[in-house]
C-alpha cells in the first residue's frame, strides 16, 4: 500500500508532514479505504469538553473494508488461521470469502433475534474464530460490541452488562485452557441473575460441557444460524457512530467503558498495523493476546483484517502442552510477525532456551511486545533466542484509550533500543509535562506523558458518563490528553515508558485499579479496611500486595488470607488475586485520612532504608509495625 513507510528518511518526512498538515496527511491515508460517502472535514476537535470528530459526515461500514474490499482480489486468501488449545485437534483456516459468509450469516442471525443498529451486545467467548465473527457481525449491522475477557467473574460481567444496558450476550458452553475446561455459560447464567436488560443469549458449542439453556432466552449458535442467508447488506454508519465499548480499569473502583468510533479507528488501526509490522501480502501474522483486551481488538481482528492480512488466533496458553507451544505454532503456521507481551516472554524465559531448541523459527521477520515495559534482560532474550538476532523488536506503547499503537519502532525502518518504545508514529504529537503542567522541551527530560493533538483512533467518551472522560484524561493538564504514564526522553530523543504515575497497576499486562482490588477485598465480611499497591514481580511485571485490617475473631490468619483471595477471584477474576496479603492493625494515614500509599509501596518493594518524613502522619507508629510484619 502506498502509505507504507520504507526508509528512515521516509519516516522523518512522513512524520514532519503529519505535524505540519495533519488534514492532508490523514486524508491521504484515508483515501485508500472504501467510503460510502467522503468526509466534509478531516478533523474537528477541542480537548476541553473534549469533543473530537474524525472524517466528519463520512459514511462507511468497517466490515466492507475488511470483506468486500478484499474479496475480489483475494477471496481465497486465509483471513484467519485458528490454532486450538489441543495441538492434536485440527487447526482451521478461514478465507476472506468464507469469513464474509460467516459474518453476513451471523449478522442476519442477530437481526432475526432482535438486534438493531445502536444496541449493545456483550461478547463473552473463548478464543475461537466465532468470537471474531461475532465482533464483525455486530459492526456489520451497527450494533455496538463490548467484549468482556472470558476470565472475568460473573460480578464483573454483570457490572459491564448493566453499565451499557446490553440486550444480548454471545457466549460458549466452555473454554479450553491448557488441561482445564472452564465453564463459561455457567458464569453468564450467574451474571444474568444480576441484570435485567439481556433478552437473548447465543451459545456456541465448543467444549461439550453441560449447560442449562433457559427457554425463550438461550439459543444454540448452530441452531440459530441454521438456514440463515449468508448475504447481508452492510449498515451504513456515520464515521463517528460507535463501533465498540471496551471496559478498562482506572484509578477509581469502577472500570469505565472506553468508546471507539468507526471511521478514525478503521484508518488508524490499519495504518499502524501495516507500518509497524511492515506486513507484506502473503505474510502470516500472529498476535497472542486475547480478544478481550484492546490488543486483540486492534491487532488480531481489525488492523490485520483491514489490511487483508492472514491473522493467527490461538485458543490456548503458552505452556500447554509444554513451554515450547508458542514456538511450535510459529513453525507450524510459518509465522512472519509475532506479537506478544513481556509477561509471556519472562514466563517462558524462566524455562531456559531448551523448549525453543526443537524449533527453527526461521520464518520470523518481526517480533513485537506490548502491554507493559519490557526489561532489558527479557528484551535481549527475546531478540537473541526467539528472533535469532535478526528480527527487529517493535516495543509498542499504547493504551485502550489510544485505540492503536502510538510510540513504536517501525520494523526494520527506524532504530530499536532495548527497553525503549523509541519514537512516536506519524500523526502522534507527544508532550512531556512536569507536575506543574509546564511542557519540558529538549532532550534528557522526564515527566508526565501527554498528547497534544488528536489522532484518529483516540477515545471519544466513556460510555454514559462524558464528564468522567473529561476528568480522567483531559483535566490534569489543560489542553492535553494525559496518558497516566511517566516517560523519559533520552539524550537522543528516544522515549522510554517508566510506568504508571497513578493508582493503576499492571499485572501481566492487565490493567487494574488499586481501588478496584481494594473494593473486592473489602467485600469480605471480616475485612475492616485495605490498601493495595503494586510491587516489582519477576514474571508478572508487577505483583499485587494487599495490606488488610481484619476482625480476627474466630479466624486464623491463614484461613482469612485464603478466603480473601477467593473472594477477589469471585468478584473480579483470578487475574486480580493478591500475591501477598499482610494482615495489619492499621494503615498509615495523613491527617485528612488519606492512606499514604507511598509508604506502603516502599515497604512492599523492600526499599525501607529511607521512609521519608513520617512525622506528619496521623499514626506514625504504625509504619514500624507494618515493616516488622512484612519481614
Ligand atoms: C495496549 C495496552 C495501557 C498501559 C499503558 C502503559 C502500559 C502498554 C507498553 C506499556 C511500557 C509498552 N493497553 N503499556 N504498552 N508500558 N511499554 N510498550 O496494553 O489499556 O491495557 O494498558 O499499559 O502503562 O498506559 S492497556
Amino acid at each position: 500500500m502506498s502509505n507504507k513507510i520504507q526508509t528512515l528518511s521516509g519516516y522523518i518526512h512522513e512524520y514532519a508532514k503529519s505535524v505540519q498538515n495533519p488534514d492532508l496527511f490523514w486524508s491521504r491515508v484515508a483515501d485508500s479505504f472504501f467510503w460510502q460517502k467522503r468526509w466534509d472535514k478531516v478533523v474537528e476537535w477541542n480537548f476541553d469538553d473534549p469533543d473530537v470528530k474524525w472524517f466528519t459526515n463520512a459514511k462507511l461500514n468497517i466490515t466492507e473494508n475488511i470483506l468486500e474490499r478484499h474479496l475480489f482480489i483475494m477471496g481465497d486468501k486465509p483471513a484467519i488461521i485458528w490454532e486450538p488449545n489441543d495441538p492434536e485437534e485440527a487447526s482451521r483456516t478461514i478465507t476472506y470469502s468464507e469469513l464474509h459468509k460467516m459474518v453476513c450469516q451471523f449478522a442476519n442471525t442477530m437481526k432475526a433475534q432482535g438486534i438493531q443498529k445502536g444496541d449493545r451486545v456483550i461478547i463473552y467467548m473463548p478464543m475461537v474464530p466465532e468470537a471474531a465473527v461475532a465482533m464483525l457481525a455486530c459492526a456489520r449491522i451497527g450494533a455496538v460490541h463490548s467484549v468482556v475477557f472470558a476470565g472475568f467473574s460473573a460480578t464483573s460481567l454483570a457490572d459491564r452488562i448493566n453499565d451499557c444496558e446490553a440486550k444480548m450476550v454471545l457466549t460458549a458452553d466452555g473454554n479450553f485452557r491448557g488441561t482445564k475446561k472452564i465453564p463459561v455459560k455457567a458464569v453468564v447464567d450467574e451474571a444474568l441473575e444480576k441484570t435485567t436488560t439481556i433478552e437473548k443469549t447465543i451459545v456456541l458449542k465448543r467444549t461439550g460441557l453441560d449447560v442449562t439453556m433457559q427457554e425463550g432466552r438461550d439459543i444454540w449458535w448452530h441452531e440459530a444460524i441454521e438456514g440463515v442467508s449468508t448475504e447481508n447488506k452492510a449498515e451504513i454508519m456515520d464515521s463517528e457512530d460507535m463501533l465498540f465499548i471496551l471496559y478498562t480499569s482506572g484509578s477509581t473502583g469502577q472500570p469505565k467503558g472506553v468508546v471507539h468510533t468507526c471511521g478514525g479507528y478503521m484508518v488508524y488501526t490499519n495504518y499502524t498495523f501495516q507500518n509497524v509490522f511492515q506486513y507484506s501480502q502473503g505474510d502470516v501474522y500472529w498476535c497472542s493476546a486475547d480478544i478481550g483486551w484492546i490488543t486483540g481488538h486492534s491487532y488480531i481482528v481489525y488492523g490485520p483484517l483491514l489490511a487483508g492480512a492472514t491473522t493467527v488466533m490461538f485458543e490456548g496458553v503458552p505452556t500447554y502442552p509444554d513451554p515450547g507451544r508458542f514456538w511450535a505454532i510459529c513453525d507450524k503456521h510459518k509465522v512472519n510477525q509475532f506479537y506478544t507481551a513481556p509477561t509471556a516472554i519472562r514466563a517462558l524465559q524462566a524455562y531456559g532456551t531448551e523448549p525453543i531448541g526443537p524449533y527453527k523459527l526461521d520464518t520470523l521477520k518481526v517480533i513485537g511486545s506490548v502491554g507493559e515495559p519490557i526489561n532489558e534482560e527479557a528484551w535481549h532474550w527475546y531478540h537473541d533466542h526467539v528472533g535469532k538476532g535478526k528480527c527487529p523488536i517493535v516495543d509498542t506503547w499504547w493504551q485502550t484509550e489510544t485505540g492503536g499503537m502510538m510510540i513504536s519502532p517501525i520494523a526494520g525502518v527506524t532504530p530499536t533500543k532495548p527497553s525503549y518504545a523509541t519514537l512516536p508514529l506519524p500523526g502522534i504529537q507527544l508532550a512531556i509535562l512536569d507536575n506543574d503542567g509546564k511542557e519540558l522541551t529538549g532532550n534528557s527530560v522526564e515527566g508526565n506523558l501527554c498528547i497534544k493533538y488528536p489522532w484518529p483512533a483516540m477515545i471519544r467518551t466513556t460510555y454514559g458518563d462524558h464528564k468522567r472522560c473529561q476528568q480522567t484524561y483531559f483535566s490534569s493538564f489543560k489542553g492535553y490528553y494525559f496518558t497516566g504514564d511517566g516517560v523519559k526522553r533520552d539524550e537522543d530523543g528516544y522515549y522510554r515508558i517508566l510506568g504508571r504515575v497513578d493508582d493503576v497497576i499492571n499485572v501481566s499486562g492487565h490493567r487494574m485499579g488499586t481501588a478496584e482490588v481494594e473494593n473486592a477485598i473489602n467485600e469480605h465480611p471480616k475485612v475492616v479496611e485495605s490498601a493495595v499497591v503494586g510491587y516489582p514481580h519477576d514474571i508478572k511485571g508487577q505483583g499485587i500486595y494487599a495490606y488488610v485490617i481484619c476482625d480476627m475473631e474466630g479466624r486464623s490468619e491463614e484461613n482469612l488470607t485464603s478466603e480473601i483471595r477467593q473472594s477477589v477471584t469471585k468478584i473480579i477474576g483470578p487475574i486480580a488475586k493478591p500475591d501477598k496479603i499482610q494482615i495489619v492493625s492499621g494503615l498509615p494515614k495523613t491527617r485528612s485520612g488519606k492512606i499514604m500509599r507511598r509508604i506502603l509501596r516502599k515497604i512492599a518493594t523492600k526499599e525501607v532504608s529511607n521512609m521519608g518524613d513520617t512525622s506528619t502522619l496521623l499514626n506514625p507508629e504504625i509504619v514500624e509495625e507494618i515493616m516488622e510484619g512484612a519481614k
